[in-house]
């Protein structure tokens, strides 16, 4: 995947459209500061090339794109062509009859009947979900795709660090401001790990803006809400730091690593972030910072992976029966899944840890009551 190949299924797939531009198009996408810009790249190209009715909305706390719930809720908007973007690929059925896009990179599962699956999976380095985006706006509205270049930055940052491997992040850090970029960045991934978990005024604040500067001085009350999110995940990672590692050598054959697990109990989104933390600590183990209290009747886990192991692919080996088709999803080297507690526990202890990691209903139904 490319540019120019994403750019040529982009215009394909806006050609097939029935009723051109305008045609009523929605765009369902993550709450991360890679889906975020991503979707606001779509939008704002497409308005530049004439569609004029096009809508978009962040995937809620809890929520993946295969629930019938979200199908409800997208359906009531009655689009006649959907994007979902940076949500994963599986091959089950979004909404039938609705010519539909997904613009990824995680690794797919499969593509829905009828879709079309432009995926940058597969491709070394691995282009964002931001940076496909990008690719697409550039296909229909160049000038503007070459203003809003900070968006893909952003992407890029988010998703791969400050060291991302494509030109894109170097030229938009020298244009917009690499502390800009970063802090802009930092903002736009706060809401979607609150304790409500809504980035709705985080994509906002990214359809309006004009540069990262531009928006971190403004008055807008959209970043001022961005700010106090930021404050609440800070005061949780500050508890969720303090929770101890376990250990397995269980699985290390198979694996090619041992496993950590840091057990954390907050319905703030900090999971990936703790795995994150212990990683300089245990370079050469996989860990997975596990939050019992994120969900009630749920037991959420992000792992990472050192570079040479597959995460994916030894979680999809060990997926207990009834989880759900999140579970193993990804990348390579960052994974994890939801299980409800009754799987979570025969789960955890077949990867080899002890009480530690086991999790009672009681004790979790007392921490929501
Ligand atoms: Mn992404």
């Amino acid at each position: 995947m490319d540019r120019n190949e994403a750019g040529s299924i982009f215009t394909q797939f806006l050609d097939d459209l029935p009723n051109g531009k305008s045609t009523d198009i929605h765009i369902l996408t993550d709450a991360d500061a890679d889906g975020l810009p991503a979707a606001a790249l779509l939008v704002r190209s497409l308005h530049a090339d004439g569609y004029t009715r096009v809508t978009a909305e962040t995937r809620k706390k809890f929520e993946n794109a295969w629930m019938p719930e979200v199908h409800a809720r997208l359906k009531q908007r009655n689009p006649q062509a959907l994007l979902l973007v940076d949500l994963g690929a599986r091959p089950d059925e979004l909404l039938p009859g609705i010519p539909t896009l997904l613009i990824d990179h995680h690794a797919p599962f499969g593509t829905p009947p009828g879709a079309t699956l432009l995926t940058s999976y597969g491709t070394e380095p691995t282009a964002t979900s931001g940076l496909l985006a990008l690719w697409c706006a550039q296909a229909i509205a160049p000038d503007l795709a070459n203003e809003l270049q900070w968006l893909a930055g952003i992407s890029l940052l988010s998703d791969l660090g400050d060291k991302a491997p494509f030109d894109d992040l170097a030229e938009s850090k020298a244009r917009f401001g690499a502390t800009a970029l970063k802090d802009l960045t930092a903002l736009l991934n706060a809401p979607r790990r609150t304790a409500e978990g809504d980035a709705t005024e985080a994509l906002e604040l990214l359809l309006r803006g004009a540069s990262p500067k531009q928006i971190l001085k403004s008055n807008d009350p959209a970043l001022d809400a961005l700010k106090t999110a930021k404050a609440e995940v800070s005061e949780a990672l500050a508890v969720a730091r303090k929770a101890p590692p376990r250990f397995s050598t269980k699985w290390t054959e198979e694996l090619g690593a041992d496993i950590i697990m840091v057990r954390i109990d907050t319905p703030c989104q900090v999971h990936p972030l703790v795995a994150q933390i212990w990683r300089p600590r245990f370079p050469k183990a996989v860990i997975f910072g596990v939050n019992v209290g994120f969900r009630p009747g749920f037991v959420h886990f992000a792992g990472r992976a050192p570079k040479g192991v597959n995460l994916v692919q030894f979680l999809r080996n060990h997926t207990p029966e009834g989880a759900d088709g999140t579970f193993g999803g990804g990348h390579d080297q960052a994974s994890g899944g939801a299980l409800p507690v009754a799987l979570w526990n025969p789960f955890v202890a077949m990867l080899g840890f002890g009480p530690e990691l086991q999790v009672t209903e009681s004790s979790q139904t007392a921490l929501f009551a």
